[in-house]
């Protein structure tokens, strides 16, 4: 059975095909230093926006028209799988992501959730046999449920923090069965609404103690994938406890949790939060924290997390410059946790969708390699910090000055020269590498 009928396995065809079912740009077994594309960029696709979403939104009921609409239940969860394989093969991506409640439907009861688990990831177990594709990580869906009104693993009821391990116990599990390279927390619901009825020191004690409890399960069991949080500041809650890469690091290191995890970075999330998303990117990376990167943008006008599919050059650029930097993302990959527009309904707007995606991230790819080839930012900061290279700034970065030798250093001064910055020099340089860089 196809689900995917008119639809062949997308080829490169170059930056000038005219075909919407080709990659202009990704080309896979391209080589960019080392690695080839494929390897470096290490695409996923999130099973919840592509096979399970339906394009609701607060205001609107579902449009999208999808192949498996037909089914319901358990055989849809099939159909669904089945559908999945057949486009990870056509797209020729190597990872994909999902909840435990994007491939099985919740039962009435937490074993009968666990045995419909089961049915679907040995049927799952079973396609990956035949399929390139690998699991790029797994994580569960401990938000959407009314059980989880006030939080999982932060909530005030003790059962909801049982439930909540024993849900993340199940994935763990499952995560092992398929190999899951990684294992992400993105805490929905961890986060308050409003400090009034909030006791937010037992709350955050709890959520480390049920980390803790995550990476000693793993351990036993033999999973050893890599454990990545996802910070987001806001939405579903007002105050989300892990807001970004650097409440979310300083949080792991004072329950002594960061040697053991890692940050799944959203572009989306990182601009809610009110930075640029390759700030993200830079702060866990200088940390030694940058573990994988959920790929898509925000609307710039829209106050919510749109997850749109990546589309903006410069952004992708600046995010692989940051990707390349950090020596590649190892265990980790760029996952489009992104889906298509309410009004992109068909199910070939899934394929153009991650085509634009894929194709965007391999021109940033490209031209940041050059730039870092070209040593175009290098040059220009190493210049820019060159007082710590001598002096009272060697002085400074060597640990040797003290307060009284740098004020006597202050009041020997008699002016302090400055250079310019050149931020308006640098990006007309990027635009020009990314506007050159396929008219070689
Ligand atoms: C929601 C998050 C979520 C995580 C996985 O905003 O992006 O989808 O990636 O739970
Ligand atoms: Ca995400
Ligand atoms: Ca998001």
């Amino acid at each position: 059975m196809s689900y995917f009928k008119t639809i062949n396995k997308i080829a490169y065809e170059g930056p000038l095909s005219k075909n919407p079912y080709a990659f202009k740009f990704y080309n896979p077994d391209e080589k960019i230093g080392n690695r080839t594309m494929e390897e470096f960029l290490r695409f996923g696709v999130a099973y919840w926006h592509t096979f399970t979403e339906d394009l609701s939104d607060p205001f609107g009921l579902g449009t999208a028209i999808r192949p498996w609409d037909n089914y319901t239940g358990m055989d849809l969860a099939k159909a669904r799988v089945e559908a999945a394989f057949e486009f990870f093969e056509k797209l020729g991506v190597p990872y994909f992501c999902f909840h435990d409640v994007d491939i099985a439907p919740e039962g009435s009861t937490l074993r009968e959730s666990n045995q419909n688990l089961d049915t679907i990831v040995a049927l799952i177990k079973d396609y990956m046999k035949d399929s390139k594709t690998k699991l790029l990580w797994n994580t569960v869906n401990n938000f959407t449920h009314p059980r989880f009104v006030h939080g999982a693993a932060s909530s005030n009821n003790a059962d909801v923090f049982a439930y909540s391990a024993a849900k993340v116990k199940k994935g763990l599990e499952i995560g092992k069965e398929l190999g899951a390279e990684n294992y992400v927390f993105w805490g929905g619901r961890e986060g308050y609404e409003s400090l009034l009825n909030t006791d937010m020191k037992l709350e955050l004690d709890n959520l480390g103690r049920f980390f803790h409890m995550a990476v000693d399960y793993a351990k036993e069991i033999g999973f050893d994938g890599q454990f990545l949080i996802e910070p987001k500041p806001k939405e579903p809650t007002t105050h989300q406890y892990d807001f970004d890469v650097a409440s979310g690091y300083a949080f792991l290191q004072h329950y002594d949790l960061h040697e053991q995890f890692k940050f799944n970075i959203e572009a989306n999330h990182a601009t809610l939060a009110g930075h640029t998303f390759e700030h993200e990117l830079r702060y866990a990376r200088v940390n030694g924290m940058l573990g994988s990167v959920d790929a898509n943008q925000g609307h710039p006008l829209l106050g919510w997390d749109t997850d749109e599919f990546p589309s903006d050059l410069y952004t992708t650029t600046l995010a692989m410059y940051e990707i390349i930097k950090n020596g590649g993302l190892g265990r980790g990959g760029l996952n489009f946790d992104a889906k298509v527009r309410r009004g992109s309904f068909t199910p070939e707007d899934l394929f153009h969708a991650h085509i634009a995606g894929m194709d965007s991230f391999a021109v940033g790819l490209k031209v940041a390699q050059r730039l870092i080839d070209d040593k175009v930012f290098d040059n220009f900061i190493e210049d820019r910090y060159s007082s710590f290279k001598e002096g009272i700034g060697l002085d400074i970065v060597e640990n040797k000055a003290d307060f009284r030798q740098l004020e006597a250093h202050a009041l020997g001064l008699t002016e302090i020269k400055h250079t310019s910055g050149r931020l308006e020099l640098i990006k007309a340089t990027i635009n020009q590498y990314l506007l050159t860089i396929y008219a070689e």
